[in-house]
């Protein structure tokens, strides 16, 4: 009965002894206990790699705790949830982030201390989690600590890839790349929940059963494999909640070689069930095209599949009727990536619930919302043939729900054939494939973009016609990064420096109070410390820099720094022809003017995708360009060039708070939104940027005058690219501007060699050709105006770090905190859930 329940809850809860506790010498202890029971070494002698495994089991051990009472604590209210999908999560490291959100950080660098380590040097020994490729995965990250700061409801689901993002390595300046085996030497971070399994099916046919006298189509699938759960706590700030993220590893099904087995075919049946588990083995390296590969489709349905019959299970445990559905779940689609989920809930709904395809569709229509974070028109195809043969039920549902859209559409516009083959979600043609963007815009009840530029690109270009037909679907979400990884965990002095100044540490969880710097906008003391903080950045920065690459560089220089994926549209070419133009003018100097001059650190840092040919040969230039200009005792300190080598979450943690100046030059109207823009922003960096993106919207906030703005903006873009190709003749040389022409030419005819390997690259910018799609030689100007004025800049303290202030000052809208309230309220329809402490 119930008394005996809880006489036996209380019984265990006595011997539990409560709570872990957090002082110092229980943290000790608990460390201890962890370096000779998990860790296996004696407790005499362990180095900082175990150290750092005992103190990550530690934390560990209390994030448990909380994320126990925080779902309990769900179950119990049994709040409308909220469920965010997506294929890529760039976590980065958990240890700092997880010590701060559990307000232990003291204690544990105490406890450190007492047995003989640094907490810094332990923190170092982890590696990254980097399950995602850039600005995508990142913000997904940054929006889950959001979530559970919060208070919200929320679950993350992903894939747990064995091979994370490649690992960069340069060798004589070219990138290769090496894979990253990021669970080598086991992940701390995860719980494996070896009873949380699902089968996922693959293959097979459709066929038609009788059913209660009614025709029901079955899919009958020919491979099974089944995916483990791994869970991934994410602690809250200044709350006891702590949410799950749960990424799916494919392991083979118990079942599925029994035939092989029995046939006496015992090495196959082995070697088959090898094949189940290279699903979740590897995250696709590019960021920005996927080419219809089986192997991606597999991953994407398994993880739909395994995701959705895990929320469906929770669904069904906590509620009985199908119709609340939408008032208890929402599923949000980052990306069209998780697109499928789409069908997979048609399917469960009307393939296994039996609930009538209205019925379904009607329920479909109110539970997913869909966030792109493309500016291309061109999106995720499918080809049918793929489909056809994975999936092939998931296709007749997909073609059901395009007939009946369709047939509404010509209800709507009348029998426009163009226009409804535009609106189609089937792409007729040589290769018929499933647009997963039409897809996702037709069932979502809300489409988000990622800035106001990006929203209103949608509605006017890439989704016109879906915006003339849902407007009120289309809002803009614009993005937000965390000031608790940006600022607390990557620059605790800027941290200490604005919790004093502003006289609390509220603006932790409400980044608005950073506005409150503007206070102190004249005070001497206040520049003083703001400039020692950048000192000791900067100190790190070099240190860094002179164990990567060799170079030494002053901390008198501008540390200026382009870090991000390297793609064309980015204009890292721009920037590395800045350099080389700016290398010209030294030459040409003579020593007096040498002596005004701004001395330069050039940093530029990312990853190409394998198979992009022109940005690997960006980054073989990149370093070209540094050998030379590093080597010329000419110029000394007044430039060095620097590539950082494997750009990820951790490097940018230490590259982000020592830049002085950082660069977006995305040729406007192409980067959706920017994310980077925010981190630099918030650690008190200026921007030297085109209006694009989000960067429209940092303008707004902090004005025009505290960055350094350039370029052709959106509207103008259009009309000279137009120009461009229909003149006729190809552009006269005289109209390339001479310094930009001087640059290309310098390249082009081998002044920093490779002349052959760099034509193709030089091609993308001249006419005839790649006819300079991005514009760098219309932007090429106003871009070195931007760059002097920089400059200009720098040479008075004062005023630079007032913009400096004023840029930290502004950056609480860009909080991931703000964005995800407004999801919250907007779109999801969710509302805090507090677990009590
Ligand atoms: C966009 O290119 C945006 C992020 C996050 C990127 C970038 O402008 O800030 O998404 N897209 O919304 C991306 O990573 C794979 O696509």
């Amino acid at each position: 009965g119930l008394g005996e329940h809880r006489a036996k809850a209380e019984r265990m809860f006595s011997l539990m002894d409560g709570f872990l506790k957090n002082d110092p010498i229980s943290l000790q202890k608990d460390i201890l206990h962890h370096v000779e029971y998990t860790v296996a070494r004696s407790r005499f002698s362990f180095d900082d790699f175990e150290a750092y495994q005992a103190l990550a089991h530690t934390v560990r051990d209390r994030l448990i705790e909380r994320w126990h009472d925080t779902h309990i604590y769900f179950k119990r209210t049994k709040p409308k949830r909220l469920y965010f999908l997506s294929l890529e999560f760039l976590m980065g490291r958990s240890l700092s982030n997880s010590v701060i959100n559990l307000g232990i950080e003291d204690q544990c660098a105490e406890a450190l201390n007492q047995l003989g380590f640094e907490f810094e040097v332990v923190a170092e020994q982890e590696g990254d989690a980097a399950l995602g490729n850039g600005g995508l995965a990142r913000l997904s990250a940054c929006q889950m600590d959001s979530l559970a700061t919060l208070d919200y409801p929320a679950w993350g689901y992903g894939l747990r890839y064995e091979y994370g993002l490649f690992r960069q390595i340069i060798v004589d300046g070219f990138q290769h790349e090496k894979p990253d085996y990021w669970l080598n030497f086991g992940n701390p971070w995860e719980i494996e929940r070896i009873h949380v399994t699902y089968e996922v099916k693959f293959y097979g046919t459709v066929e038609e059963v009788e059913m209660n006298g009614e025709k029901q189509k079955v899919w009958i699938p020919g491979e099974t494999v089944e995916a483990v759960a791994y869970d991934n706590p994410i602690p809250g700030y200044g709350t006891r909640n702590t949410i799950n993220l749960r990424l799916w590893a494919a392991k083979p099904s118990s079942k599925f070689d029994l035939e092989a087995y029995n046939t006496g075919d015992y090495i196959n049946s082995v070697v088959n069930r090898q094949n189940a588990e290279t699903i979740s083995n590897v995250l696709y390296p590019d960021d920005r095209s996927h080419q219809g590969k089986e192997l991606r489709l597999k991953q994407q349905y398994f993880f739909v599949s395994a995701s959705l019959q895990d929320i469906m299970r929770r669904f069904k445990e906590e509620h009985t009727n199908f119709d609340e559905l939408p008032e208890k779940v929402a599923l949000h689609l980052n990306d069209t990536h998780p697109s499928l989920s789409i069908a997979e809930v048609m399917r469960m709904l009307v393939d296994e619930e039996h609930l009538g395809w209205h019925k379904a569709w009607d329920i479909v229509c109110k539970i997913f919302s869909f966030t792109t974070h493309t500016m291309v028109t061109d999106g995720e195809k499918i080809p049918v043939e793929l489909l056809e043969n994975l999936l092939p039920r998931h296709l007749e549902i997909l073609y059901e729900i395009n007939f009946n859209f369709l047939e509404e559409m010509k209800k709507r516009i009348g029998l426009d054939y163009s226009r409804l083959a535009l609106l189609s979600i089937v792409e007729e043609g040589a290769m018929k494939s499933i647009r997963m963007a039409n897809l996702a815009i037709v069932c979502s009840h809300t489409v988000n973009g990622v800035s106001k530029l990006h929203l209103e690109k949608l509605k006017t270009k890439t989704f016109k016609d879906f915006y003339g037909l849902y407007p009120e679907k289309f809002q803009c979400k614009t993005n937000g990064v965390s000031q608790r990884r940006w600022i607390v965990v990557s620059n605790p002095g800027l941290r200490d420096l604005i919790s004093k100044w502003l006289g609390t540490e509220a603006w932790i969880r409400d980044a608005d109070l950073l506005s409150g710097l503007r206070d102190h906008l004249d005070n001497a003391d206040f520049h003083l410390e703001w400039k020692m903080v950048k000192k000791v950045n900067k100190m790190r920065l070099a240190e860094y820099i002179e164990a990567m690459s060799g170079v030494k560089v002053s901390l008198d220089a501008m540390f200026d720094v382009q870090v991000k994926r390297i793609h064309e549209y980015k204009r890292q070419l721009l920037n590395i022809f800045g350099i080389i133009h700016r290398y010209n003018c030294l030459k040409n100097m003579d020593k007096d003017s040498r002596r005004k001059v701004v001395p330069r650190v050039c940093i530029i840092g990312g990853k190409a995708a394998p198979g992009y040919e022109i940005a690997k040969k960006i980054i073989k230039l990149c370093h070209a360009v540094a050998e030379k200009i590093n080597n010329d005792t000419d110029i000394g300190d007044l430039l060095k060039v620097v590539f950082i080598p494997d750009y990820n979450v951790s490097v940018a943690e230490l590259v982000i708070p020592g830049a002085d100046l950082s660069q977006h030059l995305s040729t406007a109207g192409n980067e959706a939104s920017g994310t980077g823009n925010m981190k630099f922003l918030m650690n008190g960096c200026l921007l030297l940027a085109t209006a694009d993106g989000s960067t429209v919207e940092i303008i707004e906030e902090i004005g025009e005058d505290n960055l350094f703005v350039f370029g052709a903006k959106v509207h103008e873009v259009e009309k000279r690219r137009q120009k461009r190709l229909s003149n006729l003749a190809p552009l006269q040389p005289a109209k390339v501007p001479l310094h930009f022409a001087r640059v290309l030419r310098m390249v082009r005819d081998g002044y920093f060699g490779h002349n052959d390997y760099f034509k193709s690259l030089c091609e993308t910018v001249e006419f005839g050709f790649g006819n300079d799609y991005y514009l760098l030689t219309s932007d090429f100007g106003s871009y070195l105006e931007a760059q002097a004025a920089a400059d200009k800049a720098f040479v008075n303290q004062d005023k630079w770090t007032r913009m400096s202030i004023l840029s930290v000052a502004g950056s609480g809208r860009f909080s991931s905190d703000r964005t995800i309230q407004d999801y919250a309220e907007s779109t999801w329809k969710i509302s805090p859930c507090r677990c009590p402490l």
